[in-house]
């Protein structure tokens, strides 16, 4: 775009719109979908932008508001978008801001930005893509208003005051012809994200106001600073776990102008979750301060137990990298400058200048620690030494495993009803709840493409067993086998290898079918991560209601709603008919299962996707884990969602 030094104010006006329309024309390139993670990606997006200012250090207090009519508040106590004339274009700062793609940015340049990833694209874009944009201004004095429709001013720049404090307030109302699988936003996910970036910023206070909750509910408004920062967030996460310790670890310094952060402590599960950041970003597929990070951990630990005798007297296994982060939950966050995003999903930093700085940094201090606190150091040792075991055991188990599939000829599990083409982009498997359910699958199914694998009963619970004995659990044999991409972390799984790319979970409408839908969901988030990652996991939605009417006449309902609509239109042409609550999908014949729960014409499948990565994290814990108390808590907090979103 070339920018016009004379144009006059309309004609300037003219080519901006240009850009913005093409953030109108291919949404999905600027903030990665249109559905509930664009439309909530937004919010991040205009928040970022006062996480910036704060971590600039001019700004303590940002608050979201929730509006009846879907639209959003988000205002900060910064310094406020400047609102002089732009030297080049001739238009005041803050409409450059706002209607400019990439114009977000901030003029300083020592400080770190919270971009990169779908971030950083730019308030402009909220502004694209919202029937109805302001901002408000608080500067030098003055009360500066802005409006605008679909990223076009409305209004242009004006004073509507005075003021004796700064800040920006913008509000906005996502545009449904944009969105149009969804304009609604879910508190949930919004408060998952603020409560994590209040962890990670620990002079911030957050605050959520969500007005379509009644003023006396708990999900009015919400608060959240903690001052302990990741140390807090470590704590938060391990609520529902035993830690082997009074207090995390907590190491903190600066290297080749890296800031790092990291607070970890060691529980006895037998998970490893180690969540990483790089300007606030959650980096799902690590990168070079996670590898960083564990060559620290890694020699620390071995340094230690060598010079302490603690490992030589138990030489018969070898311990390897991730036997050290068995049972840890850390939280890593770094300051990088000019990070370099890659990966699939670009969450994986790139700056190799990075992994020595997070490497020196950890090591000293973590040696700093394990010599002041040997009680500790023997502590996590022992349990190192446990898991260095269980993994040798279960890497017998998974040879056993292996050879027992190559011994039953197909090398398939006995009860999978297998599909007959065997291409995977085009082969599903629905993992169904008992054997008459399965039963009804399988005469349903259409056999080109669609296995099916019943369960008996309930699997095992993960997040209670190590590894060793969750592969000698034979549902989970079976599933390992019948999915054929392994089981574990990292190099262990092998993604091209699976044999189907949708994994559909098929369980009754229950109580012990939700719970097993959980079961299965842990067990896939925690030992085969990269099926949830791909968005091959799906969970099928089976009807609740069958309504006949005399002649014969059949039809489904999902929810209360439609079975009563469907009843008062039957009414109404005066029929008379029956209607029944499927107890279970054993209740449905083959040709009835396949219709409403099977058929991809008819059928509504539910992606499983993670938001947010720490909430799932603490969702499964709370669940799975041990202490009931939590469990009962987080269930009645949840229990108005049907279902529950992950
Ligand atoms: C550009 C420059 C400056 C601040 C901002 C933008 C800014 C943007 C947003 C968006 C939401 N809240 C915000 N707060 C500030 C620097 C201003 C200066 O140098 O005084």
């Amino acid at each position: 775009m070339t920018v016009n030094n004379n144009s006059d104010y309309k004609a300037s006006n003219i080519q901006v719109l240009e850009g913005l329309e093409a953030v109108r024309k291919r949404p999905s390139m600027y903030i990665g979908d249109t559905a509930q993670r664009g439309l909530h990606h937004l919010i991040n997006e205009v928040v970022d932008n006062s996480i910036d200012e704060a971590l600039a250090g001019h700004c303590d207090t940002i608050k979201v508001f929730i509006h009846n009519d879907s639209s959003i508040t988000i205002s900060d106590n910064g310094r406020g978008i400047p609102v002089d004339e732009h030297p080049k274009l001739k238009l005041p700062a803050l409409e450059v801001v706002l209607t400019k793609l990439h114009a977000g940015g901030k003029f300083d340049k020592d400080s770190y930005k919270v971009s990169g990833g779908l971030h950083g694209v730019g308030v402009s874009c909220v502004n694209a893509l919202s029937i109805f944009f302001s901002a408000e201004v608080h500067r030098d004095g003055e009360i500066f208003v802005m409006e605008f429709e679909k990223g076009a001013t409305k209004t242009p720049l004006k004073t509507v005051g005075k003021t004796n404090v700064t800040g920006t307030t913008i509000r906005f109302k996502p545009d449904p012809e944009i969105f149009s699988q969804t304009t609604e936003f879910k508190l949930d996910i919004i408060a998952d994200r603020m409560r994590e970036l209040a962890f990670l910023n620990p002079q911030i206070t957050i605050t959520i106001t969500d007005e379509r909750e009644e003023e006396d509910s708990d999900s009015h408004f919400m608060e959240f600073h903690y001052s302990g920062g990741v140390k807090d967030f470590v704590k938060y996460l391990d609520e529902a776990r035993d830690p082997l310790m009074n207090d995390p670890i907590y190491i903190e310094g600066e290297l080749e102008n890296v800031p790092v952060e990291v607070a970890m402590q060691y529980n006895s599960s037998y998970t490893e979750n180690v969540h990483s950041y790089v300007n606030n970003i959650n980096t799902r597929e690590g990168g070079t301060h996670i590898s960083g990070f564990r060559r620290a951990l890694t020699r620390c630990f071995k340094n230690y137990a060598e010079k302490n005798n603690i490992i030589k007297s138990n030489s018969k296994v070898q311990i390897s990298g991730e036997d050290f982060r068995e049972g840890l939950t850390c939280v890593l966050s770094v300051k990088v400058a000019e990070p370099q995003f890659e990966g699939q999903t670009k969450t994986k930093l790139g700056n190799s200048e990075v992994q020595s700085a997070v490497e020196v940094i950890i090591y000293d201090k973590l040696n700093e620690f394990l010599e002041q606190n040997p009680k500790t150091a023997k502590k996590i040792l022992e349990k190192v030494v446990v898991a260095a075991e269980a993994r040798e055991a279960a890497r017998k188990a998974r040879q056993l495993i292996q050879r027992k599939s190559i011994m039953s000829g197909g090398g398939l599990p006995g009860k999978l009803a297998d599909c007959s083409i065997k291409d995977p982009a085009h082969s599903e498997i629905y993992l169904v709840e008992g054997d008459s359910a399965g039963g009804s699958a399988k005469m349903g199914r259409n056999r080109s493409f669609q296995a099916i694998l019943p369960l008996r009963g309930k699997i095992l619970n993960v997040e209670k067993a190590n590894i060793n004995k969750i592969l000698e659990n034979k549902e989970i044999q079976a599933m390992i086998t019948a999915l054929g991409a392994g089981v574990g972390h990292e190099e262990e799984f092998e993604l091209d290898k699976l044999r189907y790319h949708k994994i559909i979970i098929m369980t009754d409408a229950d109580v012990d079918g939700s719970h097993i839908r959980t079961l299965l969901l842990t067990f896939f988030y925690r030992y085969m991560h990269p099926l949830i990652d791909h968005g091959f996991v799906y969970i099928a939605t089976p009807p609740l209601y069958r309504v006949t009417s005399t002649r014969g006449e059949i039809q489904y309902a999902w929810d209360d709603d439609t079975r009563d609509k469907i009843i008062r239109e039957l009414k109404k042409a005066k029929k008379k008919f029956d209607v029944s609550r499927y107890k279970g999908l054993g209740e449905m014949n083959p040709g009835q299962l396949w219709e409403t729960t099977m058929d991809p014409e008819t059928r509504t499948l539910q992606q499983v996707t993670i938001d947010n990565a720490a909430a799932a994290d603490k969702m499964f814990s709370t669940l799975m884990g041990d202490d009931v108390e939590p469990r009962r808590e987080f269930i009645e907090r949840n229990s108005k969602y049907a279902k529950l979103d992950i």
